[in-house]
């Protein structure tokens, strides 16, 4: 049935008489109609990616797509005088996810349905999810998320489990969103467990709310602020009622399949994603020898042949070590668990570090994963080896076996297909649409690196796409964007690693030299997005930092032909969507060895960007790719930086001292910057940088800033930036999600 006849059906109405909203709601009731006709896959091992963030954007586009019938009803809208981009707007973005994590675990259930595999995802449905980001005076205020409407992507089901703790039990109740997989007649779900007596009324200002009332608060927030000890027990209460509940439905699953629970492994594959849901182990063990009567030494061993664990960062804050004192106050019946499989390891390895009780009493989660797993993988080729050689060195002289890298990717049907229409249908006019479905594809774009009229193509597309950002950001957020400057964008979570105020320092620089006359020769747009963590406070001081400049410099007349500069309040997906096919300059700019991945930066190259980074994460695959010839490399790499840490040989007063460097940081403070701010933010940023600087900002600075000169100088020489582009496009193929789930798949889930 055509959609237009759908709507007369369900409502009496005319498409064309009813509004963005109502329609929204009829495509929703259509998809979710056309997915009940597609069956659940059924091999008999099925994969659960267990994560506590799903980034998975607004859905109705993609379902839309995956269904393949996105044409069709933008062709029907059209008739009633509609534009789906409109009805796009009426739908909320899902906020179940933060940051790199999040947006990784969304394209893979993608990849996952589209390659037909049996795997669900499993987490949790946060009502308020990770914050709103809004801006007050230049600084970042937290504000609760609503996202759940009455009509939504969620479906009821009857599934409940009881998950114990320690003074109570929870009923859980389980939500589903179809996963629909890319022209497939198969689907999988999302699973997203939830308690029913969630009450955010608890919330008072901005996003604090009473931390032990747990029945009230168990998934109201992603990442609730754990910097006091109740804190702490909240996210323990929440990572046991995910696990708890994905456990459960593991065993139920497999045994209504046929299981005697003796060969669970041959039923389920669990992936551990990041720490978050590492007590999965200890709980499945704890099911098996308490519910299903099996002895411990087999329990472990049929866990072990079940479960793999993702690392995804080098960062010693986000390994997580719960207090074994905390853990006996939430679930003290899996401390048993856990102390018997510490007394295995202990029995067998000496070495304080790769144990999983440290001397402080404190639990492990990735060692406890890497001993009671079969499969320990990193996100990219640098990661995996930084793992192997020095963070978990110890680890793979043990169990070399264990160690394998998936570097990450993204999904083509969201990151082209969808949000870059006219690259997309480009693409297919000179190719064919194979790249869909076959992402290697892409390199048949290599045969036209010379031809001047895929190059003009190319760039009226990208000018196309700046005109929608425009007329989307003026809309949205009163942003005013010059359609006809260099769009230079960095947008990711903030943190100092990821070296925002580097860039910052940057416009700094810049503002300094058109000042003293010195001009750039087309006007730059520089956008910076992204949330800082509520408790982060250098992060927030940094998005101060550029708030300031913002402000500053985009209302000087002197400068504002030049240069201007946008921070995107509460970056999202679907303004990722909007910002990755406009940008010219994609800013990967992290102190090498510690962004493990990053998958932007995969976006930016598809979406025809060129890139400007350091040799770090996944850049050094694409610098690879593509040849230096057509990436912007700079920058002190990954071996000489882990020396300097090892040395503690970093002494960042030595690099402020240098020329250039000197007067862009004591700008933080100036007085033209300080008038627009607070100067207790500023101070602080600014003597962190010359006292401490961690993640070395000011090593990288002159090479940073002579690097983006020699871009913006060859960006006028358009040929040559546009030879660039198509052999960025063309290479991009190695980065489609379909790529790493297909060696999860073969390495990891049914290895041989
Ligand atoms: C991250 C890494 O920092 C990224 O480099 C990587 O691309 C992604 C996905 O593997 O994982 N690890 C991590 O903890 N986050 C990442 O983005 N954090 C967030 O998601 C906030």
């Amino acid at each position: 049935m055509t959609f237009t006849k759908y709507v007369l059906d369900k409502t009496n109405k005319e498409l064309s008489t009813l509004d963005n909203k109502e329609i929204y709601k009829q495509l929703l009731n259509y998809v979710k109609d056309e997915a009940d006709k597609k069956a659940l896959n059924s091999d008999k091992k099925k994969v659960y990616y267990i994560s506590a963030e799903f980034l998975i954007g607004k859905l109705l586009s993609n379902n839309l797509i995956n269904l393949g019938i996105y044409e069709e009803i933008e062709k029907e809208l059209k008739a009633a005088n509609k534009r789906l981009s409109d009805v796009e707007e009426a739908e909320l973005e899902p906020s179940l996810g933060n940051g790199g994590l999040g947006r990784l675990a969304s394209c893979f259930i993608d990849s996952i349905s589209s390659l037909g595999i049996n795997g669900d995802g499993v987490g949790l449905n946060y009502h308020c999810g990770l914050f709103r980001q809004v801006f007050v005076k230049n600084e970042q205020h937290a504000e609760p998320n609503f996202w759940i409407e009455d009509s939504s992507w969620l479906r009821d089901t009857d599934v409940k489990y009881t998950v114990p703790f320690k003074n109570f039990s929870l009923t859980s109740t389980l939500k589903r969103i179809d996963v629909l997989g890319y022209k497939k007649d198969t689907k999988n779900y999302l699973n997203l467990f939830d308690i029913d007596s969630i009450d955010s009324s608890i919330i008072e200002k901005g996003i604090s709310f009473d931390k032990t009332d747990i029945e009230k608060n168990l998934t109201l927030f992603l990442y609730p602020d754990d910097s006091d000890k109740n804190g702490e027990l909240l996210r323990i209460y929440q990572q046991y009622f995910m696990v708890s509940n994905a456990a459960q439905l593991i065993l139920d699953e497999a045994i209504a399949k046929g299981s005697n629970v003796h060969d669970l492994y041959e039923y389920a594959y669990v992936q551990i994603n990041d720490t978050h849901p590492s007590m999965v182990i200890p709980e499945l063990i704890r099911l098996l020898t308490e519910k299903h009567g099996i002895e411990f030494e087999e329990a472990y061993t049929i866990v072990q042949k079940m479960t793999g664990y993702t690392n995804h960062t080098i960062l010693a804050e986000a390994l997580e070590k719960w207090p074994l004192a905390y853990l006996e106050e939430v679930v003290p019946h899996l401390v048993t668990i856990i102390k018997q499989l510490d007394a295995v390891i202990r029995e067998k390895y000496e070495g304080e570090d790769i144990q999983i009780i440290d001397k402080d009493d404190r639990v492990h989660m990735a060692n406890m994963d890497i001993h009671f797993s079969n499969s320990v993988n990193g996100v990219a080729y640098l990661h995996t080896e930084i793992l192997k050689n020095s963070e978990l060195k110890h680890f793979y002289e043990l169990y070399p076996e264990k160690f394998n890298n998936k570097t990450n990717g993204i999904t083509f049907r969201r990151w082209l297909e969808f949000s870059n229409r006219p690259l997309a249908a480009y693409l297919k006019e000179l190719i064919g649409d194979e790249y869909l479905t076959d992402a290697t594809k892409l390199e048949k774009l290599l045969a036209f690196v010379d031809s001047k009229e895929v190059a003009a193509k190319l760039e009226e597309i990208k000018h196309e796409n700046k005109l929608v950002l425009k007329e989307y950001l003026k809309e949205t957020q009163g942003i005013e964007l010059d359609e006809n400057s260099i769009i230079d964008t960095q947008i990711k979570r903030f943190h100092e690693y990821k070296r925002q105020q580097m860039n910052a320092l940057y416009v700094i620089k810049k503002y300094l030299d058109i000042k003293n006359g010195k001009l750039p020769e087309r006007k730059i747009t520089v956008f910076f997005g992204g949330k800082a963590a509520p408790a982060y406070i250098i992060a927030q001081d940094i998005i101060h930092l550029i708030l300031c400049l913002s402000e500053l410099i985009n209302n000087d007349p002197e400068v504002n032909k030049y240069l201007n500069v946008f921070l995107v309040e509460n970056y999202n997906v679907s303004v990722a969507e909007k910002l990755i096919p406009a940008t010219d300059i994609s800013e990967q700019i992290s102190l090498a060895s510690k962004e493990a991945s990053g998958t932007g930066n995969m976006k930016f190259m598809l979406n025809g960007a060129l890139t400007l980074g350091t040799l770090d994460g996944a850049n050094v695959e694409i610098d690879e790719l593509v040849g230096r010839e057509n990436i912007y490399i700079f920058g002190k790499e990954s071996d000489e930086i882990i020396k300097l840490y090892e040395t503690a040989g970093y002494v960042s007063k030595e690099y402020y001292e240098k020329d250039g460097v000197k007067e862009a940081v004591d700008f933080i403070v100036s007085k033209d910057l300080v008038k627009l701010g607070n100067k207790e933010r500023l101070e602080r940023l600014y003597n962190e940088l010359l006292n401490k600087d961690w993640f070395m900002t000011l090593i990288d600075f002159e090479e940073y800033y002579a690097k983006k000169e020699e871009m913006l100088a060859d960006y006028e020489n358009r040929e040559l930036w546009l030879k660039k582009v198509i052999a960025n496009i063309a290479k991009a193929g190695f980065f489609s999600s379909d790529r790493t789930i297909a060696q999860y798949n073969e390495d990891i889930w049914n290895k041989k």
